[in-house]
């Protein structure tokens, strides 16, 4: 006999989540069994498995075996778990509804419970498990299986820091990269199209060729670098945003002076796609695992050791003994424990190392009181946009369970514009947190600058140092001289643990690698010079010495390439990441390309100053002179149209606007413009003084 059909009023979508999560518990059982765990006859529990392979969101395949009533195996597709966990917040959502109005029968009031998109992150309790987008382990497997048949968009390290607090629910309540219609109401006024407050665009890029070859509703697989498949995206919107205003309103201006708007341009993709995200897996970090959490872990940790307020410190920089001070001041005023959150994702060009740092905070973590303070590491990719990053920042702390976040002046500031000011006011992030702090949900705790007052031998907030005492103060400007120049740290200023750490993988300047990069005109003496300098170099001994000459390039690096944009970018893209492996690894790296685009020459600047210092020459003869000269006949061929774009002549050259050094050679012999390198490097602290 048919069981009754008890659920079979139950509205469509809820039938299809009952039976996505049934098939996906228990994807062996029979159709008997599977029809009874719904309550549904065989009939209509056959009708709707017909629909679900009809709408792709699972697949029936025979099983071999003795057991005919076990003939199937259902699996569900990508779209399929996709849909489930969709579905999964609908009927949440559902319930919810449900039980608030039986909440107001019962009790008479008006309301009693909220429906979850009513309730403000506020009310939702800071230690209750937070919503993650992965699927269960076991669809997980099935997923990754299927998924080996998508198409595959290989992530950005951008991406994959992105995609991993999408996944974990650090970017709560986002469920995916951004729609369109999600990113123009972020772009324009800080709000998702539902008016749920989220202030940074969270989107996938990628080239217009990858974005041709997909439609819209397609799924595909997002894999990270080594290939390894961490979700799907069931592709929604496809859109070229429009990047000046991306950058206007969310960064404060089209200047690519600013980090996020120089990504924008020239690394992000120029289509975005929007979609729901399905997780598989998170991104593997072989370093640090043990202080790494995701938001429910260090929620669980809280309720664990039972603390109820907890107030988070970001930082991308060392901790030194004023920041503990800070730290240790802000939790007891607000009587809460400390959670020192560190961003070991992507900060800003130029920044200490995430190893050196964490190593750093190890060390610090050691000098708080026990059992009030706790760190963990947050696999943020920053954009350094200032009063909108600290709203962002403050919506991951809530997300990880905190309830308290301390804002400083010039909050994840970017540094100076190309106007040599700063892009945002110094309290424009304290005041924007402030403004949006109820739906943020948790309380911004003012940074106080510290300052060390001599005669008192301690720390006091800068407004509150006694009169007539003495001030001393350590930039941070100051403190990278004296690491770079070898000079006293004193103790006053930072940990002696956390000096050595810093000096351990900051050694002076004059035993760092560093790259000298010389561009200018063919002909114009660059290779002579380069020639010229590596042999004094040599000389002084000490650091080996790699010339990587634009005709040597050309002939062992980049033989397949010839002169186009393209391919001259890519050619320096190369000697740029040699280069940068040179100085990495200590030893002095002399370049000298035509190297004509300024873009290109600034990423190659960028690359190498994560590791030591670029020295960037202008070799500056004129075209008229080069030409004069034509040692190689070259320029009388270009002239005669035998050779196509050539520099200078057919071929664009982007005078450098600030290089560390412009060579007159005109009335110059080699030796002394060497010389002028030379110099240059001393007055830099490169080379030590003879
Ligand atoms: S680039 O633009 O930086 O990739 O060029 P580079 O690798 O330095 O190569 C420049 C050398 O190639 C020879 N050559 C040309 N130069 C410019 N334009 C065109 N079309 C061209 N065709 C060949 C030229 O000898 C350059 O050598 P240098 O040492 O600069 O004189």
């Amino acid at each position: 006999m048919a069981p009754p059909e008890t659920h079979a009023a139950l509205p469509e979508e809820d039938q299809l989540f009952r039976l996505l999560r049934q098939l996906d518990l228990a994807p062996d059982a029979s159709q008997r069994a599977t029809a009874q765990a719904l309550g549904v006859s065989l009939g209509t529990l056959n009708n709707h498995l017909r629909a679900a392979v009809a709408a792709g969101l699972i697949t029936i395949s025979e099983r071999a075996g003795p057991d005919r009533r076990q003939r199937f195996a259902y699996a569900l597709t990508t779209r399929g778990a996709a849909t489930k966990a969709r579905l999964t917040d609908r009927f949440l959502e559902r319930k919810l509804a449900e039980y608030d109005a039986l909440h107001a029968e019962l009790t008479g009031t008006e309301s009693g419970l909220l429906s979850l998109k009513k309730r403000t992150p506020l009310m939702l309790p800071n230690l209750a498990p937070i919503p993650e987008l992965y699927v269960s382990y076991d669809s997980a497997q099935k997923l990754k299986v299927s998924a080996g048949d998508l198409v595959s968009h290989d992530l950005t390290p951008r991406q994959i820091c992105d995609l991993e607090l999408l996944m974990n629910g650090g970017f709560f309540p986002l469920k995916g990269f951004l729609s369109e219609e999600d990113y123009t109401g972020v772009v324009n006024d800080m709000r998702l199209a539902d008016g749920t407050l989220w202030p940074m665009p969270i989107t996938l890029d990628v080239s217009e060729k990858f974005a041709d070859s997909i439609e819209i509703g397609q799924d595909i697989a997002l894999r990270d670098q080594e290939g390894v498949i961490l979700a799907t995206m069931t592709v929604t919107d496809r859109w070229v945003p429009n990047k000046v205003l991306e950058a206007e309103k969310v960064f404060g201006a089209d200047d690519i002076a600013h980090p996020a708007v120089n990504y924008l341009h020239h690394k992000a993709g120029a289509v975005y796609l929007g979609g729901p995200v399905t997780g598989i897996q998170q991104p593997v970090h072989y370093d640090f695992r043990a202080r790494r959490d995701t938001p429910n872990e260090l929620r669980a940790y809280f309720r664990k050791v039972g603390w109820r307020k907890i107030v988070a410190f970001q930082t991308r920089n060392p901790l030194h003994r004023a920041h503990q001070e800070l730290t240790f001041r802000a939790a007891r005023e607000v009587q809460a424990n400390l959670l020192i959150h560190p961003v070991v994702g992507m900060t800003k060009p130029g920044d200490v190392d995430h190893f050196t740092r964490v190593r750093c905070y190890e060390a610090v973590l050691d000098k708080y009181p026990q059992a009030t303070t706790t760190m963990s590491l947050l696999n943020l990719a920053m954009r350094m946009a200032g009063p909108r990053e600290a709203v962002w920042h403050g919506i991951i702390r809530r997300n990880h369970g905190c309830t308290h976040f301390i804002v400083g002046r010039d909050h994840a500031g970017p540094g100076k514009n190309s106007q040599g000011k700063d892009f945002y006011g110094p309290y424009d992030a304290q005041e924007l947190f402030k403004k949006h702090e109820a739906e943020i949900g948790l309380e911004m705790v003012d940074f106080k600058h510290m300052v060390y007052v001599q005669e008192k031998a301690q720390y006091y907030p800068a407004n509150e140092v006694p009169a007539g005492d003495t001030v001393l103060d350590i930039s941070g400007t100051e403190l990278r001289r004296r690491l770079r120049e070898g000079l006293d740290i004193p103790e006053w200023f930072s940990f002696p643990e956390v000096v050595t750490e810093l000096r351990r993988t900051s050694p002076p300047r004059s035993k760092q690698g560093f790259t000298v990069f010389f561009t200018g005109f063919s002909g114009s003496g660059k290779s002579t010079i380069a020639n010229a300098l590596m042999v004094k170099l040599m000389e002084m001994g000490g650091r080996p010495v790699t010339l990587l000459d634009g005709d040597i390039v050309r002939k062992n690096l980049s033989s397949e390439l010839g002169f186009s944009k393209e391919h001259r970018d890519l050619n320096i893209r190369r000697i740029g990441y040699v280069a940068s492996e040179i100085t990495k690894n200590g030893g002095i790296a002399i370049c000298a390309p035509i190297a004509p685009y300024a873009t290109t020459r600034r990423a190659v600047r960028e690359d190498i100053e994560a590791f030591g210092a670029f020295v960037e020459v202008h070799v500056a003869t004129s075209i008229e002179e080069c030409e004069r000269r034509d040692r190689k006949g070259l320029y009388k061929l270009a002239r005669e149209g035998k050779i196509k774009e050539f520099t200078g002549i057919s071929d664009p050259y982007d005078v450098p606007e600030h290089p560390e050094l412009r060579i007159e050679t005109e009335n110059a012999d080699v030796d002394t413009c060497a010389h002028q390198v030379l110099l240059m490097l001393e007055s830099m602290g490169l080379i030590a003084a003879h």
